[in-house]
């Protein structure tokens, strides 16, 4: 049979997939044709969903080796609910819920399987878990700026942006769909600009590259509003009503000059002074900031100076212009009782023995390694689920030696045998987004779109809902929503008066698979409206050390969706087999590095083994490791974050994976 899915990654295209399967067996992936973003087409990565699935886990097993070694036996379902349910009550009644941490992300995104999980742990009153790996530095810099996460619907923009600039953003790996838009904005006479210190496949797309320093995007914006101001190519107009603490900007941008924002930033000043005309003069500008230029000490401070600039040009009077960092702040849903949210809010009489918490205390996910072995009171039991902390969390030396604890209970729910799964006590196998019912938002589009199950699950695999509603009933408790199907789920989060719902209910979600939220048109969201610009952003670059005088950027893998994919052979030979270290040749020739040669590259937090590739692709004094690879394919069996440490970004306490200073220095065998 051919059915259509939503792609459960986390990746802002959220596309609309056509399923080939037989018996259960997935054989083919497609883009869906019918969907205006998806266009008929998947990326490099999905199209190899089927390889990927191959190995997948079916049945619950038991460790029965040392922590992390991977040696488990197959157990019943009931023995394993049972048992985790007895550890549970144990812990519980010893110690109270704060010594249960759950640690998940996005491995999928939609709804009721990434956050309903949340209200079996809100009921018992376990640790919150700070969602901060990934968004919240740009996020708290969006909504301090401007408010909801919004933007230009991207189908607008060929007709109507004439400049495009892609900061920070490597958005033909990261955003492939936005591409079809970019090439028939410039078949219309649109320029690209990428911003970003290395070379990849957006700058090669690009008209023009500049290479900036890391971390010092705010300099660089600066020095834009400074030439905008001096040769008076705002619009005053939309200023005038919109912009809110102008005069304190203004006085920031007049301090940098071209020359001195250059020589931070490493952008040649007649670079910075034609850049600046040219936007000023095409006013309708598209601006697509990623999350990968706020992974910085100062990175909700960068990102907010840098989408400030369409402002300047009233860019968001015209339909397409503006700025973009995400747009999901447009599906109006109503959250109150996903996951459990309300009963964070106190005040629940039929909770029975467990009582939710409503000062639970807050894990910031970016910290787990601090959480798992420096807490006091300790973790005792941890769930992890829809993510692979041992190979993205920063700082893995000390995450390794959290989950190595023998006093720690791990449970985790998974696909496939991460190398965090090799660290349960039990492994639980979950099931695919074609077997398990799912809404789904998106964050590079307005499309809402329902998953219906395809096929049922392999083995014994379960949605992560049904092992916590079966844990909800071994624990006795007695909250409604923990026992919500997801269809409930989803009627709860429809349950909404807002205009761009309006008519979305799941009956049509169902029939239609797809459909787009009723934003008015034209669609101008921020043509009316205030625009802060104070207290003006700050410039906080990242610094090296005098020890590790490189900075270390760790971007994404074209064929890897962070460590999902990254055990699919084909994708992995493909990406050159190993991961290999990016250098400058004036970084390379000072240390005697040659391309092709192991080197060390040790950070204060920690040390890897890579092979070098000595290029021109990064600004010199930044070497970058592409990937969140598998730690087993490296040389050294070290993945990246070994490297990367639990620092907090400026807002938002968002992680800073793009700062680490480095030292590299050729192999010396003792
Ligand atoms: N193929 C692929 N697609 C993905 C993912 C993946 O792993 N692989 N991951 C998905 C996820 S989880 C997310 S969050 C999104 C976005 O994922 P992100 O990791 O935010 O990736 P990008 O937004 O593309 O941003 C990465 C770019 O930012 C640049 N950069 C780093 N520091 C700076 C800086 O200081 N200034 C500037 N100007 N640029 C800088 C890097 O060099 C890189 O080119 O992508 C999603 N899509
Ligand atoms: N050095 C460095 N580190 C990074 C980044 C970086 O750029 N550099 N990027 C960071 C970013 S942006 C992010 S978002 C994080 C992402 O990190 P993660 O959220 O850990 O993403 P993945 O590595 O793709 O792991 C997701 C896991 O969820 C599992 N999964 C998928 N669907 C389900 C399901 O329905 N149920 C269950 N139980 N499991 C499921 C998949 O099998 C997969 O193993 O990594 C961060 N780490
Ligand atoms: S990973 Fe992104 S681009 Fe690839 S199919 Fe999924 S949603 Fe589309
Ligand atoms: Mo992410």
């Amino acid at each position: 049979m051919r059915a259509r899915a939503t792609c459960p990654l986390d990746c802002p295209d959220a596309c609309s997939l056509l399923l080939t399967l037989e018996e259960g067996r997935l054989l083919r992936v497609e883009g869906d044709p019918r969907h205006p973003i998806t266009q008929g087409f998947a990326c490099a990565k999905t199209y190899r969903y089927p390889e990927r699935v191959r190995e997948r886990l079916l049945y619950p097993l038991r460790r029965v080796g040392r922590k992390g070694e991977g040696k488990f036996v197959r157990v019943s379902w009931e023995e394993a609910l049972d048992e985790i349910a007895k550890r549970l009550m144990e812990v519980l009644d010893r110690e109270g819920g704060e010594a249960v941490l759950p640690y998940h992300y996005a491995g999928t995104t939609g709804l009721v399987e990434n956050q309903h999980p949340l209200a079996f742990f809100r009921a018992i009153g376990a640790s919150e878990l700070l969602e901060t790996i990934c968004a919240t530095a740009g996020s708290a810099a969006w909504e301090m700026t401007y408010g909801p996460r919004l933007g230009p619907d991207p189908e607008d923009i060929p007709e109507n942006a004439r400049y495009i600039l892609l900061w920070g953003i490597n958005s033909l790996s990261t955003n492939s769909h936005l591409t079809p838009f970019l090439k028939e904005a410039r078949r219309r006479g649109a320029k690209v600009v990428h911003i970003d210190p290395y070379e990849n496949l957006t700058s090669r797309f690009a008209d023009l590259h500049l290479k900036l320093r890391p971390g010092t995007d705010a300099a660089l914006a600066y020095a834009l509003a400074h030439v905008l101001f001096r040769e008076g190519l705002l619009d005053w107009e939309y200023l005038g009503k919109a912009a809110v603490g102008l005069e304190e900007f203004q006085k920031e941008a007049e301090k940098w000059t071209p020359k001195r924002a250059s020589a931070l930033t490493g952008v040649p000043e007649e670079a910075i002074l034609r850049l600046a005309r040219e936007m000023g003069e095409a006013k309708r500008v598209f601006l697509r900031v990623g999350y990968g230029m706020t992974r910085h000490p100062g990175g909700g401070n960068a990102l907010r100076a840098v989408v400030l600039l369409p402002a300047l040009l009233g860019a968001w009077r015209y339909p397409g212009c503006g700025a973009m960092l995400s747009t999901s702040g447009a599906f109006p849903l109503n959250k109150r009782f996903l996951g459990g949210r309300h009963l964070l809010e106190g005040g629940h009489p039929h909770q029975g023995y467990f009582r939710p918490n409503p000062k639970a205390r807050a894990v910031n996910m970016n910290q787990l390694g601090t959480a798992l072995t420096e807490l006091d009171p300790p973790i005792r039991v941890l769930f992890v689920f829809n993510t692979n902390p041992l190979v993205v969390a920063p700082n893995t030396g000390k995450v390794k030696a959290g989950l190595a604890r023998e006093d720690l209970f791990t449970v985790v729910l998974e696909q496939v045998m991460t190398e965090t799964a090799r660290f349960a006590d039990y492994l639980l196998p979950a099931t695919l987004f074609y077997e398990h019912p799912d809404l789904y938002t998106s964050y590079g589009h307005y499309y809402l779109s329902w998953n219906e199950p395809l096929s049922p699950p392999a083995g014994e695999a379960r949605p992560n809902t049904w092992v916590f509603r079966e844990l909800a009933k071994r624990l006795g408790l007695k909250e409604p929503t923990l026992y919500w199907t997801a269809e409930e789920v989803a009627e709860s989060l429809l349950a909404s008066d807002h205009p761009y719902l309006e008519g979305i209910t799941l009956e049509r979600l169902k029939r239609e698979g797809f459909v787009k939220l009723n934003l008015p048109r034209p669609f101008l969201p921020f043509a009316e409206g205030q625009v802060r610009f104070s207290p003006p952003p700050e410039v906080i670059p990242t610094e090296p050390l005098p020890e590790y005088p490189l900075i270390l950027l760790t971007p994404p893998a074209h064929r890897f969706l962070n460590t999902t994919y990254g055990d699919v052979k084909a994708l992995v030979e493909a990406e050159g087999g190993e991961p290999r270290l990016l250098i400058h040749p004036e970084d390379a020739e000072a240390r005697g590095i040659r391309d092709g040669m192991l080197v060390h590259i040790r950070s204060p937090w920690g040390r890897i083994t890579r092979k070098a590739h000595v290029t021109e692709a990064p600004i010199p004094g930044t070497v970058v490791l592409e990937g969140t690879w598998w730690e087993k394919w490296a040389p050294d069996g070290k993945g990246v974050n070994h490297l990367t440490s639990e620092r907090l970004t400026d807002l938002g306490g968002g992680s800073t994976f793009h700062s680490t200073p480095v030292e590299v220095e050729p192999l010396r065998l003792a």
